[in-house]
Order: structure tokens, then sequence, then C-alpha cells
């Protein structure tokens, strides 16, 4: 088995270094105090302040530190920030505590992922924002927050990462990073639902952000694919526009059909052709409601946790990735936490691979087009 997986992830564990790994247990025995006496192991400090206990402490995501200033994004490599809004939500709500989720059982995790031998503590730096004060009575005031937000973190240089939220947020998301792109972005929308429709219930709503995202100049709707769809919940208004613009919709018995990295070869195709960066919206429910129950509008028939891994796998690594919204967990819906843990994990699996691939820590894109005299978006 020489050539295994395991084989590569015991050698590639020996080259990892340790420093911050040493930087943080210094940190702890320097602000939390060093242990009692009777402690063997003097790296644990009397106050946790650190990964370990991982049931203990303040949740940040990945207990990566809280960055309250956040003019200072821009000196981390991805920065993790919440956008708790589910006023765009059409049938069960719950997704302003998705962040909160997500956190919580993100303390489950280290910053080492075994399979690729990688160690994000020691090889990117990453940072947690807090979360966007978000307008709930009012969706559009919410919109204009959220643009704003990801137009500040993505025009730092940070690459950012959204914790939703109902995918709603999915338009001021990307009118946020767009003014920022010198060219044309392509969006890679993993879902169950295609969200295309202008309005929902007479207001702009969850089932609605592709429609507006992609009228912006440089996010053109031929570089739209969305991946995974089907089932009873796909509004026929979304369908005529989806068919009117000429996305690109791939169903879940289309990838089966033609085998998942088939699929995925296309999708990445269909969103990169002719664009500068890619942007990633996955949408928990794209995920079977047998693994994950926590959600607004769960489909049956997505795909397995196995699956939806291969895709960021293959989207990190094989795209010009610019920024990543996850959306649609909903705590109160969760059964064990289950659903916050693969949406945890999604974007773990995203920060891997694209350290994996040599795309963290980046160097600033040549596409990103960000003058610091300017204010991030506004109208
Ligand atoms: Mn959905």
């Amino acid at each position: 088995m020489k050539d295994s997986q395991a084989a590569e992830a015991l050698r590639r564990e020996a080259e990892l270094p340790e420093a911050g790994w040493r930087k943080e247990v210094e940190r702890g025995l320097e602000l939390g105090l060093t242990a009692a006496p009777s402690i063997g192991d003097r790296t644990i400090s009397t106050f946790s302040r650190g990964e370990l206990p991982h049931f203990a402490g303040i949740n940040t995501f990945l207990k990566a530190p809280y960055v309250e200033d956040v003019h200072k994004a821009g000196q981390f490599d991805a920065a993790v920030f919440g956008i708790p809004l589910d006023t765009g939500t059409t049938y069960r709500a719950g997704t302003r505590f998705g962040p909160q989720g997500v956190r919580r059982i993100s303390a489950l995790y280290g910053s080492y992922y075994f399979d690729l031998g990688i160690d994000l503590r020691e090889q990117m730096t990453l940072c947690d924002l807090g979360d966007v004060f978000v307008i709930p009575a009012n969706i559009e005031k919410a919109f204009d927050q959220i643009s704003r937000a990801v137009s500040h973190v993505f025009r730092s240089g940070a690459f950012p990462i959204m914790i939703g939220g109902d995918h709603s947020i999915g338009y001021p998301c990307v009118r946020g990073v767009a003014p920022h792109v010198n060219g044309n972005i392509g969006i890679i929308h993993i879902d169950r639902h295609v969200d295309t429709q202008e309005k929902d219930m007479d207001e702009r709503m969850h089932t609605t952000p592709w429609f507006h995202a992609t009228n912006i100049e440089n996010a053109p709707p031929k570089n739209l694919v969305q991946f995974g769809i089907g089932g009873w919940q796909v509004p026929r208004a979304g369908v005529k526009v989806a068919r009117e613009r000429g996305t690109t919709i791939m169903t879940m018995t289309d990838i089966m059909d033609m085998g998942l990295d088939k699929a995925l070869d296309i999708a990445i195709e269909v969103a990169s052709e002719g664009t500068e960066a890619v942007y990633l919206s996955f949408d928990i429910d794209s995920i079977d409601a047998g693994f994950v129950p926590g959600t607004g509008w769960p489909e049956p028939g997505g795909f397995t946790p196995r699956e939806a891994l291969r895709i960021v796998q293959r989207v990190a690594r094989e795209t010009n990735l610019c920024a990543m919204e996850l959306v649609e967990v909903s705590p109160p819906y969760d059964v064990s936490d289950m659903t916050a843990l693969m949406g945890t994990r999604v974007i773990c699996d995203v920060l891997a691979n694209l350290v994996f691939a040599e795309k963290l820590p980046r160097q600033r894109p040549t596409w990103l087009n960000s003058d610091p005299s300017t204010e991030p978006w506004a109208l």
C-alpha cells in the first residue's frame, strides 16, 4: 500500500511545521496562566486559550482569532464571517442561527486534515470577523449591508467565506464581489433548487438570488452552472428564467448518468470559460436530507456527503475560486449538529484543497481591482 493516500498522508505529516502550534501554546500560557503543578504536560494552561479542550472556550470558526477590527481583514489569507439572515426564507426559518451553529460544531475540528497532510494553522492564516449586522425587517437593507461587508473583505485581499443565512444572500454576496473583479465571474451553484425566479411572493427571497446576480454585468448567466438540481420544489417561474437565460442546469440524474467526475468537468468548464474568477455557492440542501436534516427546504435525492466533498475538492483545486458562501444550515431543525458539521466540513475542505493546490496563501490576484482610496460597495 505504499502508493496509497494514507501512505502519502503519513509522509506529508512528517514535513509539516509546528511553529503555529507552538505559538498557540506560548500564547495560551502567557494569557491563561501556566497549569496547576499536578499537570504533567506543561503546554496546558489554566484557562483554555487555544484548540483544547475542543468543548471549551468561546467559539469562533475553528477557534480562529476573532478579529473585531474589520480593517485588519487583509492581514489574513482567509476570513470567515456570518450572515445571519433568514428573512428570505419561504417555508421554515432558522438559518439566522446558521453561523452560530457552524461555529459551535467547528470546535470539534482541529486545523489538521489527515487525508491531504494539510495543517491550516501551519500553512495559512484564518480569522473570524464575526457577523454582518443584517436588518431582519427589511431584506433590501439587509442586502445593502451584506454587499458592503463582502465588498470590504473581498477587496482587502483575504479569501472571503460567508456563512448564511438563507440563500437570498447569494445575490448581495455576488454584488459585493463583482465590482472588484477585472473581468467576468462564473458561479458554481450547488443546490437541489434553481433559485432563478425574479420575485417570490412579491419580494426578492431565497428563491431568487441567481436571477438578480446574473443581471450584474460581469456575472453573465452563461457562466452560471447549477449542480444537483431536481425534485418537487423547483418553481416553474424559475425554470422559465433558466430557459430564457441559458444557464446550465445539471440534475442529479444527469450527474449520476455521466458520473460525478465527468459532470464536474463540465461544471468547471462552464463556470471558467471566459471568466477571471469563480464564485462558489454551496447550499447544504444539495446533500440528501437524510444526512443533513437541519435545513429550510429539504428535498430528498441529493448528494451523499462523500460526493459533496469530491465536488468541493475539485472546485477548489481546479477553478480560480475567489470567494464562497455556505447557506441554508438551519440549527433549529438540526439533529445532533450533523447539518452544521457537514457545513463546517465543506468550508474546511475548500480551505485544505486551496492550500493543497497552492492557491492559499495567495498572492494578490491580478484580477482583483481594489483601489484602497475607494469606499466598499455602496448604492
Ligand atoms: Mn436549496
